[in-house]
């Protein structure tokens, strides 16, 4: 139950998600949980209910982080929320059991610890038919350089919220081109601050503005990579 005045379950949908919104933003972990089980026994889909209630409530905290009405004690407390609610939905997201598109690495880069937007592109991802592995935050070129010796994915994907670390990510480009391996993956970047010309500036074959969006090119770049080799074979 939201607080002692509100039951979350009389609540209508509308009013529910705005509920929602409000609690993620006060941190109410187990809140927000009971309102993303309300949503999905009423038939939500899980990519609604991420989207409509979860992410545009995450959208709102950022928005007054940045005004510095909330600080980052609050903000943990709100992504804490957020993490909750997406482990219930991560499992229905990935249950497709469509055949394997492709695999990705992904992993958010060094100095930078924000794994929100890049574990909801895990999960879509995952949902969408593609085996992901997630090296989570924080990582140096040597890890991702690991992860794809011991993985060989089709996809590197790098995730970066912080104009200080975003740059770090030509690093990584510039060291799969020393190592003549960079044109063996297709590499995506995204993140809040990132755009298209400062993927094409790193190197990515893509900057994704979205969840919706790397799904929608990973399937691409990966469907010309296979028509590309069938051409030469
Ligand atoms: Co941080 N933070 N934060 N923070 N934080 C931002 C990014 C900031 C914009 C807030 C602000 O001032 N408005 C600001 C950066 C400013 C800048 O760089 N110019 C900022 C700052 C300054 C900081 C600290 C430095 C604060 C401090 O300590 N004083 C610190 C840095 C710590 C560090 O990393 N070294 C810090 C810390 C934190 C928390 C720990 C409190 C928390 C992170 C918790 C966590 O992630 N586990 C946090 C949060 C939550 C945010 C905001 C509020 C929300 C980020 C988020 O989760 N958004 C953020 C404000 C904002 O972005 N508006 C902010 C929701 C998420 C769904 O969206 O991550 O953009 P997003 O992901 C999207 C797309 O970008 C894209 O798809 C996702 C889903 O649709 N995408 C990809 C992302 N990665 C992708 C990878 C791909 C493809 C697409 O690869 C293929």
């Amino acid at each position: 139950m939201a607080d002692d005045d509100i039951i979350l379950d009389q609540l209508s949908d509308t009013a529910l998600v705005k509920q929602m919104h409000d609690d993620l933003y006060d941190g109410l972990k187990d809140e927000v949980v009971e309102g993303v089980n309300i949503l999905l026994g009423r038939k939500w889909t899980p990519y609604d209910t991420l989207t409509k209630a979860l992410v545009e409530g995450m959208r709102i905290v950022g928005e007054d982080f940045r005004d510095g009405i909330l600080f980052v004690p609050e903000v943990l407390l709100s992504a804490n929320a957020m993490k909750a609610g997406m482990f219930i939905l991560r499992p229905l997201l990935a249950e497709t059991g469509a055949p394997k598109l492709g695999k990705m690495v992904v992993g958010t880069v060094k100095g930078d610890i924000h794994d929100i937007g890049k574990n909801l592109v895990g999960m879509m991802m995952e949902g969408a038919g593609f085996e992901v592995i997630d090296l989570g935050i924080n990582n140096p070129v040597e890890k991702y350089l690991a992860a794809i010796e011991e993985h060989k994915p089709d996809i590197l994907g790098m995730s970066a919220l912080l104009t200080t670390t975003m740059p770090y990510m030509k690093v990584v480009v510039d060291t799969l081109k020393q190592k003549g391996i960079r044109d063996e993956l297709i590499v995506m970047v995204g993140g809040a601050p990132l755009n298209d010309e400062f993927g094409k500036a790193v190197g990515a074959d893509a900057y994704c503005r979205d969840a919706a969006v790397a799904v929608e090119t990973a399937r691409e770049l990966i469907r010309r990579k296979h028509n590309s080799l069938g051409a030469r074979s």
